[in-house]
């Protein structure tokens, strides 16, 4: 058989720039202008009850229609504003008078909070609250194409192949303690993985799935300069888990985790005692620390809180490198990995490559202090927080001995954020409230710190309800705003309309930039399940772009109108075609039952916010292609029938028209 007689109605599969092209650049460009028009007049003073009607084939949109499908990115920004503080680049910030952003106004701050079991993360603007976008991570979303292309689809399948991840803690990239709008990491505390957005594009671009452990929980950037990110190991298996200990907890252990952050491939591990649990960095690059729970290595809840005191590990960064450097590691499935346990030869010298902080109990948060000062662990399931000297820290015999402070703050303490001016707000999980404490004060008062609240505690204030973490503007840097603190409450109980048995949790928004009216209660937010930990970046510092640079697609093939094309070779298809308002490159595509289909796609639009999809039904698949983006996917052509393929962006007045079929002949 010839390929002609293969496929006997090729000439059908005529490129779109033989059909009609002119004519639908035309109506393109009309309605464009009558788009126009209708915007002009709806500036002027309307006639009343007058109608704007778009004059296109098949659609005669009123403009209350109109308003309601063509409305994107007509928002013209206002201003006038009260009541603003200054940030640290000069910039003027919203005060507390101005929490709800006006229409068309933009946010002082994007916030990137984790998604927990959703898999993803979102992102709002703060101080308004408003959900700006969700970016999937380990899920896969037909919304954004992610998990239904061959890129994702093969990124996902590559770093482990499961369909959900469970996201913690966003931390961002810093070049000298300072957020450079480049990417932001996130953990996957089910299957033990890493992955990275892309800040200039708002878009998971590498997962790398971690070896030897399991639950990765606690990630952080080693700072100033973001050379490695931790991933802590939560749960203790054995160390490879290949089968072998089962039933022996004693043998199990955890690791802490180093991954480079440009090309994502794992540096080195050390084990240590205890499960890890949440890090963060010291601001001058040497420690890592890491709260811990089970050092008692129980594998129940009785056993695992027996003891009063379990330990902060501190990681000494550079001591480990100089261990690798002496070959004192052992590869395990491919990885450098050290003892870190508090009995390891590589611990007993004068330069231990983990501390072993003695904390109460069970500590779950640790953060360093914004002058890098202080290291703040948590308790948990004691009153207090320990104040960790982190100079101190290297001078020590013992690590003890670097504690310089434990105040008393209220029941459950879990995590610790800064406002840059000195003082700490502390998450107190059972209370169901928010502790503002003068850091300086709590140094000050120990040991002598009483049995009541400490005299460092300012201020507490209810929060609703049961809150984890918290998040202050840019506590995570060397310089805080400290203007705005988001509390990530794990329960909303009443606050909101019921909507059945799962309930929205509950992230408030408290505006702490005046230390005389204290802690002010903003606004309550539903959040989907489930927010942990976030972090708050000036706006200014991001700079993510609007349209793609093909540039920056160099494995692509960028598919002009010109460019249709459709080559077969045996039973492998290619389809090649461009996509634009209001049509794709082919408007029939002709396959065999059998067929394995490949479709390369760029939307040729340079127009901002004009997203095409490529839907195509019973095939399972949905490709998001943004302006100047080229998309790729392949299947197999095994459903025999007509199978409108379509655009399921809704991009222009004649969006429904936006599709075009493909045709699978029965084999036999
Ligand atoms: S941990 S609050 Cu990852 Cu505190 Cu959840
Ligand atoms: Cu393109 Cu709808």
């Amino acid at each position: 058989m010839t390929e002609e007689s293969d496929y006997p109605d090729e000439r059908e599969q005529k490129p779109e720039s033989e059909i009609d092209q002119q004519s639908v650049a035309k109506s393109i460009v009309e309605h464009e202008d009558e788009i126009r028009t209708a915007l002009e007049e709806m500036d002027a003073e309307p006639p009343e009850d007058k109608e704007v009607g778009l004059q296109l084939p098949k659609l005669d949109l009123g403009r209350r229609q109109f308003m309601a499908a063509g409305s994107l990115g007509l928002a013209g920004a206002t201003t006038g504003c009260l009541d603003r503080l200054d940030g640290d680049n000069g910039q003027t910030r919203r005060g507390v008078a101005e929490a709800d952003v006006p229409p068309g106004e933009h946010d002082d701050y994007y916030a990137f909070l984790s998604g927990g079991h959703s898999g993803e993360v979102r992102v709002y603007g703060i101080p308004s609250m408003r959900q700006l976008m969700r970016i999937p991570v380990f899920n896969t979303e037909a919304a954004r194409g992610y998990g239904y292309d061959e890129e994702t689809r093969e990124m996902l399948e590559d770093s482990g192949g499961y369909t959900w991840g469970d996201t913690h803690h966003p931390r961002l990239s810093q070049t000298d303690n300072d957020y450079d709008g480049r990417f932001a990491y996130i953990n996957d505390k089910a299957n033990g993985r890493m992955a990275r957005i892309d800040l200039e594009y708002f878009e998971t671009d590498a997962i790398v799935d971690i070896p030897n452990t399991q639950g990765v929980h606690g990630a952080c950037a080693q700072l100033p300069d973001t050379e490695l990110i931790f991933g802590v190991g939560e749960f203790r298996v054995p160390i490879p888990n290949d089968g072998r200990d089962l039933d022996d907890p004693d043998e199990y252990g955890s690791v802490c985790t180093a991954i480079d952050p440009e090309t994502m491939n794992v540096e080195w591990q050390v084990e240590v005692d205890g499960n890890l649990d949440n890090g963060d960095g010291s601001k001058d690059g040497r420690w890592f620390f890491s709260t811990g729970y089970n050092d008692e290595g129980g594998v129940n809840e009785a056993e695992m809180t027996r003891d009063d005191r379990q330990h902060t590990k501190a990681f000494d960064i550079p001591a480990i490198w100089d261990a690798i450097e002496d070959g004192e590691y052992e590869m395990i499935n491919g990885v450098r990995v050290l003892d870190g346990t508090q009995d390891s030869p590589l611990n007993q010298g004068d330069r231990p490559i983990v501390r072993y902080v003695p904390t109460p109990k069970n500590p779950h948060g640790v953060s360093v202090t914004p002058d890098n000062k202080y290291a703040i662990s948590s308790g948990k399931l004691d009153p207090t927080t320990t104040i960790i000297d982190i100079e101190a820290l290297g001078e020590v015999d013992d690590p003890a001995d670097a504690i310089v402070g434990q105040p008393n703050l209220g029941i459950g303490p879990l995590h610790t954020a800064y406002d840059g001016r000195g003082h700490a707000y502390t998450t107190l999980f059972v209370d169901s409230q928010v502790v503002k404490w003068d850091i300086e004060a709590a140094v000050e008062a120990y040991p002598e710190d009483g049995d009541g609240d400490s005299p460092a505690v300012i201020e507490k204030i209810d929060v609703h309800y049961n809150p984890g973490h918290l998040i202050a503007s840019e506590s995570y840097t060397a310089d805080p705003e400290g203007d705005w603190l988001l509390s990530l409450n794990k329960l909303s109980q009443d606050r909101f309309l019921p909507v059945g048995p799962v309930h929205p949790e509950n992230d408030q928004l408290i505006y702490i930039g005046d230390d005389e009216e204290g802690m002010q209660l903003v606004k309550d937010t539903p959040a989907y399940p489930e927010p942990h930990d976030a972090s708050i970046v000036s706006a200014d510092k991001l700079n993510p772009t609007q349209v793609y640079d093909r540039e920056d697609q160099p494995d692509k093939e960028y598919i002009s109108s010109d460019d249709n094309e459709i080559i077969r070779d045996g039973d492998e298809v290619h389809i090649k075609m461009h996509n634009q308002r209001n049509h794709f490159g082919f408007e029939d595509i002709t396959v065999q039952e059998g067929d394995t289909v490949t479709i390369t796609t760029t939307n040729v639009e340079s127009t901002p916010d004009i997203l095409h999809s490529l839907a195509i039904p019973n095939y399972d698949i949905n490709l998001k292609i943004a302006p100047q983006e080229t998309r790729e996917v392949t299947f197999e052509a095994t459903e025999p029938g007509v199978h409108w393929f379509y655009c399921a962006y809704f991009c222009s007045a004649l969006h429904l028209e936006m599709r075009s079929r493909l045709l699978v002949e029965p084999a036999d």
